[in-house]
């Protein structure tokens, strides 16, 4: 088990290892770049090798290469790493190169990849090639098609990357806790042809559970099924950045599912289609209209679909409990519970102490309740209009007239034009009415 003193002393070591990783430490091994930030970093335009158009990684970034003799070389390395997952929340989790999930990989079809692996970790693991067609010895599963990759050790991993698609990797080794611990990323081979299946904007991000008691830092990995943080590249909303796409765009968001429960995604505004699966390329005569797809576990799905609706269209899993944070399991049912007698006197002992819930829950969006530290309220978020009363896997499309081809800049809320937005009837009120033929109902 790991204790808090060995995990303190195996991040601190790793936080030194990373940035020692040199040529003139390591020979030949390439650097590992880090990343401290947590913020969505603009698209890795390719600077040598095949040309394509790169992806934006929500929350994330893309892993710089370097090409060595026909080969595109990366460098990842496993380490412990911390993590915010919004603004008064930080995770100490386990990813690559100073985040959790991490770097997103780009490359092109029909690239030869060489990917080194260092592992920082104070026990073994792999990397497993998710989705990719491969020689089984590159496959990455601990004991089956390769030895672990002991603390302190370098692996090379070398193979073509036959077909273009939305892959991912991750651990085969200790799996329960290693991705219970946030090791995941997006892998992305673009199609040879810049041209094929090409849209204006494509982001990804991985989902991922984390089951971290309020207060605690590090999830708790043993947990099957009662998580109580759902996110999106290791982040909840209001942690979470919208995506940021020009009125007309043809926008494609790939998602890849590294949870222990299926995701169905649902966007506002704009019926999508499926255009990426695991296994490839969906032909665009054989995608029908939706606007909710379920993610499965271990599935990867990319959606497409054009902009055409200016607004601040919500983008969400549609599982009501997974757009909550941490404060939101376990609490009782209060609704038509009068507990105004009992509160009083809970208060002369708990100053703090608030009565909620028994008129629903929504008061919780906008109340300023003491919460321990390092922990999220259950649904939160501001809005111009208000609280938004949400958490977890949740976020903003932002559609927008004239932004330049590379803005991703957040633009702010929509500005509604005069007379679209739902009001409040101020005309003579209702009258009241009940089903024809029905009597009311006896009271008391
Ligand atoms: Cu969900």
């Amino acid at each position: 088990m790991t204790t808090r003193r060995n995990f303190l002393r195996a991040s601190g070591g790793a936080l030194l290892g990373a940035a020692m990783v040199s040529r003139a430490a390591q020979g030949a091994v390439p650097e590992a770049p880090t990343q401290g930030k947590s913020d969505t970093q603009p698209p890795l335009q390719p600077s040598s090798g095949r040309p394509y158009n790169p992806v934006v990684t929500l929350n994330g970034w893309t892993l710089p290469w370097r090409m060595n003799g026909g080969w595109k070389e990366f460098h990842l390395v496993a380490e412990p790493v911390s993590r915010q997952l919004a603004p008064g929340m930080i995770a100490n989790l386990w990813g690559y190169n100073g985040q959790s999930p991490g770097p997103t990989i780009e490359c092109v079809e029909g690239d030869r990849v060489r990917i080194f692996v260092t592992n920082r970790l104070p026990e073994h693991t792999t990397i497993h090639w998710h989705g990719v067609l491969l020689p089984n010895g590159m496959d990455g599963v601990g004991g089956l098609t390769q030895p672990h990759i002991k603390p302190g050790k370098t692996f090379v991993y070398e193979f073509e990357m036959k077909h273009s698609g939305t892959f991912m990797y991750h651990p085969h080794a200790d799996e329960m806790v290693q991705m219970a611990m946030g090791m995941m990323g997006s892998l992305i081979v673009h199609p040879r042809d810049p041209a094929f299946m090409r849209v204006d904007r494509d982001f990804a991000f991985v989902m991922a559970s984390y089951e971290i008691q309020p207060g605690a830092r590090t999830p708790k990995v043993a947990e099957m099924t009662d998580f109580n943080l759902w996110t999106w590249n290791s982040r909840v909303f209001p942690g979470i950045d919208p995506l940021v796409v020009r009125k007309g765009d043809r926008v494609r968001v790939r998602i890849g599912n590294l949870t222990m429960t299926n995701h169905p995604i649902h966007l506002h505004g704009h019926n999508f289609g499926v255009a990426l699966t695991d296994g490839g390329w969906v032909p665009k005569a054989a995608r029908w209209p939706e606007v909710t797809t379920d993610v499965a576990v271990g599935q990867m799905r990319a959606i497409e679909f054009v902009a055409d609706q200016p607004g601040d269209w919500a983008f969400h899993c549609h599982k009501s409990h997974h757009t909550m944070n941490a404060m939101g399991h376990g609490l009782p049912t209060m609704i038509g519970v009068d507990h105004r007698g009992i509160a009083q006197r809970i208060v002369n002992l708990i100053p703090d102490y608030m009565v909620m819930g028994e008129r629903g829950m929504s008061d919780m969006g906008e109340m300023e309740m003491p919460l321990p530290d390092n922990t999220l309220p259950m649904m939160t978020g501001s809005g111009p209009f208000g609280p938004m009363e949400m958490g977890g896997m949740f976020t903003v499309v932002k559609v927008r007239e004239g932004l330049a081809r590379n803005d991703y800049r957040d633009p702010g809320w929509h500005k509604h034009p005069a007379g679209t937005v739902a009001r409040e009837w101020t005309g003579a009120p209702p009258p009241a009415s009940r089903p024809s033929g029905t009597k009311p109902a006896a009271s008391g």
